[in-house]
Order: structure tokens, then sequence, then C-alpha cells
């Protein structure tokens, strides 16, 4: 941290004790997962800033735009579109959370069963962790699968500032016009708590600045399909997991400025691994920071993870905004068409996913596919049998993974990912 930030923690009303314990073990985790790799990028030089302020600077400026009348919304998933939250001059942050904190006080809420990630986001707010929380104005849920949906009554019982979209479990044509009159819904309720009128000029706007930081990340997925890869898997990785938090203008800029010195490297032949050495890709549930675990183990054994099919990944930023927009009304309609071509596994059926598997590891050259689902995930757990499906169409081998945020079977793990990269590498021998 660039300085002292405990006045700022504790008139947020932190757990200043349990913050400075938690700050701890992520220094470290930092430490030992990420600046223990060779040869990265000097442009990720910017993502370890951001990463030593997530809780200090990043919470000042966000401290500064409430200060100067603006919201901030909270979300939880890329169904909800931050176009709108934009255009009323609010601040977006994503609240999920990725690594095991408070689950003892979060399980006296929800079921021992309940996929690590939910558990997380009540347990980072029971245990008084997350800044980003308590400095919400409204935090938006949405009715994806049935622990979130659940999760959030309790968490409105907690926060008192939880607003839900309903989202349909089909994309037909019942489902196209619920979801669109859930985006106007959400459209009213912004303008209500703002105060500020969504215009077509600030709809112009928004739409121009998150389809730029969408395009960014498609030049920094697209890079990585060079052999060797020009960044690890953990950095790309964590570049997804910041642009959740950032603001988005800077983080357009500085995810450009790494792809450029990438372009160079892919130039010169340097990368992060040798050529010809495996290549893998990740696909399933989404990893929030600080869920570095699997990407971890993939890499420390000797491969690359070149693509993240997933909502922190491609998912994220795969299809951009249609701006051609001619009125507001007009502007929804393109915001809800353009969620609805998220391919999430709470969807039935949902084809599209398994379309993009197959699309990723053709564009991406991965040699083999790891599915992870965070354990009692049904959706993605669930899907696994398909995507599984699709990998032995196209003759890509297919490894099965169900694990949470704890480090228990970190050796289990280790072994599984071993064995299979081993595999890998005697088919790229035959
Ligand atoms: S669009 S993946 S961000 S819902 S891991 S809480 S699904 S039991 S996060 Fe998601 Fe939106 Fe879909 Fe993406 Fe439930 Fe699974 Fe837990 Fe999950």
């Amino acid at each position: 941290m660039s300085k002292d930030y405990t006045q700022m923690w504790s008139s947020i009303g932190l757990n200043l004790k349990a913050h400075e314990g938690l700050l701890s073990v992520l220094g470290d985790a930092y430490k030992n997962i990420y600046l223990s790799q060779k040869n990265r990028p000097r442009g990720m030089d910017y993502f370890d800033f951001v990463i030593s302020e997530v809780h200090g600077l990043r919470i000042e400026e966000i401290v500064g735009a409430k200060e100067s009348g603006k919201k901030v919304i909270g979300t939880f998933c890329v169904y909800v579109p931050e176009e709108l939250v934009l255009a009323v001059d609010g601040v977006c942050i994503g609240l999920c959370a990725g690594a095991e904190v408070g689950s003892d006080e979060a399980e006296k809420y929800v079921p021992r069963n309940t996929c690590a990630l939910i558990k997380a986001f009540l347990g980072f707010k029971l245990a008084g962790l997350c800044p980003y929380v308590e400095l919400t104005d409204l935090i938006v849920g949405e009715t994806t699968c049935d622990g979130k949906k659940k999760a959030y009554e309790i968490f409105d019982d907690i926060t008192g500032k939880v607003y839900v979209m309903e989202l349909p479990n089909m994309k037909g044509e019942n489902g196209r016009k619920m979801w669109r009159s859930e985006i106007k819904r959400f459209a009213d309720r912004l303008e209500a708590l703002t105060g500020n009128e969504i215009t077509l000029e600030k709809l112009r706007e928004s739409s121009k600045l998150v389809n730029a930081k969408r395009k960014a990340l498609q030049r920094l997925s697209a890079l990585r399909a060079a052999d060797p890869a020009p960044i690890s898997g953990l950095d790309a990785l964590l570049v997804n997991q910041v642009s959740f938090y950032d603001d988005p203008v800077r983080f357009t800029a500085k995810t450009n400025e790494l792809c450029d010195e990438l372009e160079e490297r892919i130039k010169s032949g340097a990368g992060v691994a040798e050529r010809g050495s495996p290549r893998v890709l990740i696909s399933g549930s989404p990893m929030a920071i600080p869920n570095w675990k699997l990407h971890a183990i993939v890499e420390g054994s000797g491969a690359t993870v070149v693509g993240e099919e997933s909502c922190v990944g491609e998912r994220n930023f795969r299809t951009l905004l249609d701006d051609g927009f001619l009125s507001v009304e007009q502007a929804i309609d393109n915001l809800s068409e353009r969620t609805l071509t998220v391919d999430c596994a709470c969807f039935t059926p949902n084809t599209e996913r398994l379309d993009n598997i197959k699309e990723m590891v053709t564009r991406l050259n991965a040699g083999g596919v790891i599915h992870y689902a965070l354990q009692f995930c049904t959706p993605y757990m669930m899907e696994a049998y398909k995507a599984k499906k699709v990998s032995d169409t196209i003759g890509v081998p297919f490894l099965r993974i169900e694990t949470d945020y704890s480090m228990e079977d970190m050796g289990q793990l280790k072994t599984r990912v071993g064995a299979f990269l081993e595999m890998l590498q005697a088919r790229a021998r035959a």
C-alpha cells in the first residue's frame, strides 16, 4: 500500500483486525503466485499496482466519487449492463469474491453445500472485510442459478440494498421480451436512484467506453493464440479480474499498452514458455479475485493456460454492443440482445457455449480442455457432460475438475492435472 488507509477503512466500517490479517494473507499469496513468475511483461506492473491498492487507492477513488455525488452500483453477473450504470454517471463494481473468508459465518445463513462464490460474498460482508460492498448504494442481483437467487434474499436482509433483475431460463421470444422489460426496469431504477436521466447522448458515450474495454480484452485474448504465448494464463486472468473493479477508461488504456508490448514479444518470438509446450483452455465457473488456484497448478506444472471460457474471461467480452442505436428505446433493445448472447449454463438449452468451446480450442491452439466447476455449482457441473462431448468430437482431451476455494485438495489436483498434462505431451510427441 502506498499509504496508511486505516482511517478510511475504519470510517467505512471494516473489521480492522480481520482486515489486516486478510491483506497480509493476500499479499503473501500474490508474492508466491504472481511475483515469482519469470519473464513477465513489463505492462503487468500496472496490474500488480492495482492489486496492491485494491483496498487502498481504488477505494479512496470510490469514496471520492461518492463525495462528488456519484452512486456506486455493485453487481455479480455479466448480464447486468454496465452501460446503464455509466449512463447515470454511476460507478460499476463487480462484487464476486474468490477467497474462503467468513465461511463459518456464511454457513449460519446458507447450507454448507452452497458454492464457494456465494459463501464468499456473504462471508466477506459478514466478516466486515469488503469495502466495496460497504460503499455500494445498490447491489444488483439476478435470477441466474438457484443458489444466487436465494442468497440475494438473505443478502438483502443483511444489507438492505439488493435489487434483483429477473433473467429468463430460455432465450425464446417470451424470454427475450421479459428480459428487455427487465433492462428497462433497471434503467428506471437507476434514474430514480441517481436523479440522472438516461439520454441518447449518455448511452452513446457509455457504450463507446464499455465497447472499448471489451475490445482491449478481445485483443489480449487474441494475442494468447501465439506459440509461445506472450503472457501467462495467470497474468491474463488477473487482467480479466481487474476489469471488474478498475476505472474503465484507465483500465482500457493500460490493457492496450500491455497488448502493444505483447505484440512486440510475439514478433521477436518471446513468450512465457517453450514453444510447443502444453496449452490448455479452462472452461466453466467464473474465477473471482483472488481465485488463482487452478491456473497456478496448471502453470506450476509446466503448461500455459491460453484462454478462459468463463465470465471472468471471454464470456464477458465476446460480443460488442451494437452501438448504432438512434433512440434510448433502441439502445435498450440492443443492450437486451447483447446480454442474451452470453452463454451461461443457467440457460437451457445452452448450445452456444459448446460452439464457443470449440471455437476457442481451435483459435487458441489449445491441446486440452480443463472443465472447472465450483463444487455445488449445479449448472456448470451438469454442463460438463456436454462440454466433454464437444471436446470428444474435436478430439481434444478433457479433464473435469470440481473444487472450491480451500487449499485442502491442492495435492490431489496437482496429481490429476500433472497426469493430464503428461497425456497432452505424449499426444504431441506421437
Ligand atoms: S453469467 S456464470 S456471472 S450467473 S458458481 S453462483 S452459477 S452456483 S456465477 Fe455467473 Fe452470471 Fe452465469 Fe456468469 Fe451459481 Fe455456479 Fe456459484 Fe455462479
